[in-house]
Order: structure tokens, then sequence, then C-alpha cells
């Protein structure tokens, strides 16, 4: 095997912004094998410069739309743009939808722009692991910002909050009651809430809405310290509010390093990163070949009432650090 002089100028040309040797790479490290791992080892002092952006809202909220739009003002400055775009539903297209396909064709051609969709059918940690993963990547390869899209489904709203450095909660108007359709907690993850489709008659009572709402969560503006989360409109069809949007986005930006709150927010990605990291680890060893059948029967003895699942998962942690032990 002579995979190691491979794995060294695989990452030296992710280093260099080779697109194919990114495309290549994200796949080994979705896949979790030995050549991915290997490789982020080398990138990893090369990654933590990239302004990791969120962006979540309901489907069909115009989301993909507005990255497009953001991605085309970025370009205009000569920033290299990434997108990690999650999918929730379709593992068949492979995450991406026609929508997605149709924007990665328009940025075929430009190298400094770098789409990918991701299907989230993993459980427990996989999301929060993959996307990670695939954001250190193009870091490592100079991709600034990175931006991270996923449908808002309750659990993905706040999990995408712990994974970005900068949370766009996209709002659209015209979906029946407006503010009411937010979750309880939504509204507290959007560093930025922005109104999608404000050429819709609806947007203005939607965004009047969200600053009302804003005020009873957070308290009057002048009164609250820190970053007061803005809400900005836009419309893809028009532009109208992209460039206020781009604007807020680099505020947000400054004002993290200027406050401190960077390195909070730093530490905070990290630790989402390691304890996803972890939990998959473990369920790999209980689930590995040699435990296969323990962990068959801790669910026969949870079905038949004999256990519960809590004492079923200590007896397994418990035998993982014996075997540890003696090994
Ligand atoms: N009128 C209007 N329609 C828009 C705007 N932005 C997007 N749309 C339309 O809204 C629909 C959904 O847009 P997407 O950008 O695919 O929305 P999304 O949030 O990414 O959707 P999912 O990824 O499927 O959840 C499309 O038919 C768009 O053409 C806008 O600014 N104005
Ligand atoms: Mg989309």
């Amino acid at each position: 095997m002579t995979d190691g002089p491979k794995q060294s100028s695989l990452s030296s040309r992710v280093l260099e912004g080779d697109v194919q040797a990114i495309a290549r790479l994200l796949t080994r490290v979705e896949n979790d094998d030995e050549v991915g791992r290997a490789a982020l080892e080398i990138l990893l002092p090369h990654t933590g410069s990239a302004h990791l952006i969120g962006v979540t809202g309901p489907p069909g909220g115009g989301k993909s739309t507005l990255v497009n739009e953001l991605i085309r003002s970025w370009r205009a400055d000569g920033k290299r743009v990434a997108v990690i775009a999650i999918d929730p539903s379709s593992p068949l297209t492979g995450g991406a939808t026609l929508g997605d396909r149709i924007r990665m064709m328009e940025w075929h051609a430009d190298p400094g722009v770098f789409i990918r969709s991701m299907a989230s059918r993993r459980f427990g940690g996989g999301l929060a692991q993959n996307t990670l993963a695939a954001a250190m990547v193009f870091d490592a390869a100079g991709f600034d910002p990175v931006v991270i899209e996923t449908v808002g489904s309750g659990q993905d709203e706040v999990a995408i909050a712990e994974l970005a450095l900068t949370t766009l909660l996209v709002q659209v108007p015209g979906m029946g009651d407006s503010v009411q359709t937010l979750k309880a907690g939504a509204l507290e993850i959007g560093d930025i809430v922005v109104v999608t489709k404000a050429d819709r008659p609806e947007a203005n009572d939607l965004s009047r809405d969200l600053r009302r709402l804003q005020t009873l969560t957070f308290g009057e503006p002048e009164s609250a310290a820190g970053w007061q989360p803005p809400v900005i409109r836009t419309s893809s069809l028009t532009r109208e509010g992209i460039p206020d949007l781009v604007a807020a986005i680099g505020d947000h930006r400054r004002w993290l390093t200027e406050s401190g709150e960077l390195d909070v927010r730093l530490r905070r990605i990290a630790a989402t990163q390691l304890a996803a990291r972890v939990q998959s680890d473990l369920m790999d060893e209980l689930t590995s070949p040699i435990r296969h059948s323990l962990f068959a029967t801790m669910v026969d003895e949870i079905l038949a009432k004999a256990i519960t699942p809590q004492r079923a998962s200590q007896l397994l942690l418990a035998l993982i650090s014996h075997e540890e032990r003696r090994s």
C-alpha cells in the first residue's frame, strides 16, 4: 500500500484549492475512512480563519435562492465561497434538490464557488460531525465564508447555531400566522433575522411583528448590551436588501472579534464537534462485530422489560472501559 504519498498529495492539492481534490477528499471525509482522517490531520493547522455562517428557516423559505444572491455579492468582492447544503429528506438524490442542482450549475465553471449537498440521514452526531469535517476541508482550502444551509425542523434549527459563528434565521411572509409559526426559542438563535421574499406584500407586516417579538424577547434595543439582531428584508428577485445583509454579516463578524464572543463561539463549535464525534465513535464501538451480539441481547432484554435502556447503556459503557483497561 502506498497510501502515504497519495494522502499528502491529496491534502497539498486541497491546500492549493484544487477543486477535484477537494471533491475527492469530501467524499473520503464523509465516508470517514483512513485517507480522510489522515488528511484532516494534515489540514488542521491550516484551519480556523473561515467565517462559518449558518442559514436556517422553513422549507421553501427561499434559503438557497438567498444564499445564491449572497454568493454573487461575495464573488464581486473577490471572496471564495463554499456552501454545505444539508437536505434531510432525499437519500435518492444524495441530498441535492432540483433548485440546488440548478444553483450548482450556475457556478459550475467558477473555482471560487464550491457547493456540496449532504444528506442528514445519519443518526446521532452524524450531522454535526460530517458538516464540521467538510467545513474544515473548505477552511483549509481557503474558502471564506463557508455557509451551512439547513431546513429548520426544530432540532436542526438549534443545532446549526452550535456549528456557526453567525446564524441567519430566515422567515418568510405569507405562511399563515406570521411569527406564530416560530417555535419558542427559535428567535434567539438568529444573529440576523432575514425576511425573505420581500417583494411579497406581507413582508412588511412580518418584519414589524418580528421586531415586536424581539423587543419582548430581548428588551428595548437601547437597554440591551451587545449585539442587536437586525431584521433585514431581502428579495432574491429584485436584490432588495441583499447589500444590507452582506454588510450586516460583516458587522457581526467584526462584533464577534471586538467583543470576545468569537472565542466563546469557537469553543462551543469545538465542543459540539467533539461531542458528536464521541457519540458516533461510541456507537461504532458498541455495534462493532465483536460486540454486536451483546448490543442485540441488550435490546432483547429491554423488550423483555428485564432492564431499562439507562441501565443497559451503563453496562455497555462499563464493559468497554473494562476491556480498555485489560488491553
Ligand atoms: N417571490 C419570491 N420568490 C422567491 C424568492 N426567493 C425564492 N423564491 C421562490 O421560493 C421557492 C423556494 O426557494 P428556495 O430557495 O429553493 O427555498 P429553500 O428555503 O432553499 O427551500 P428548501 O431547501 O426546499 O427548504 C422557489 O420557487 C423560489 O423561486 C424571493 O425573493 N421572492
Ligand atoms: Mg434549499
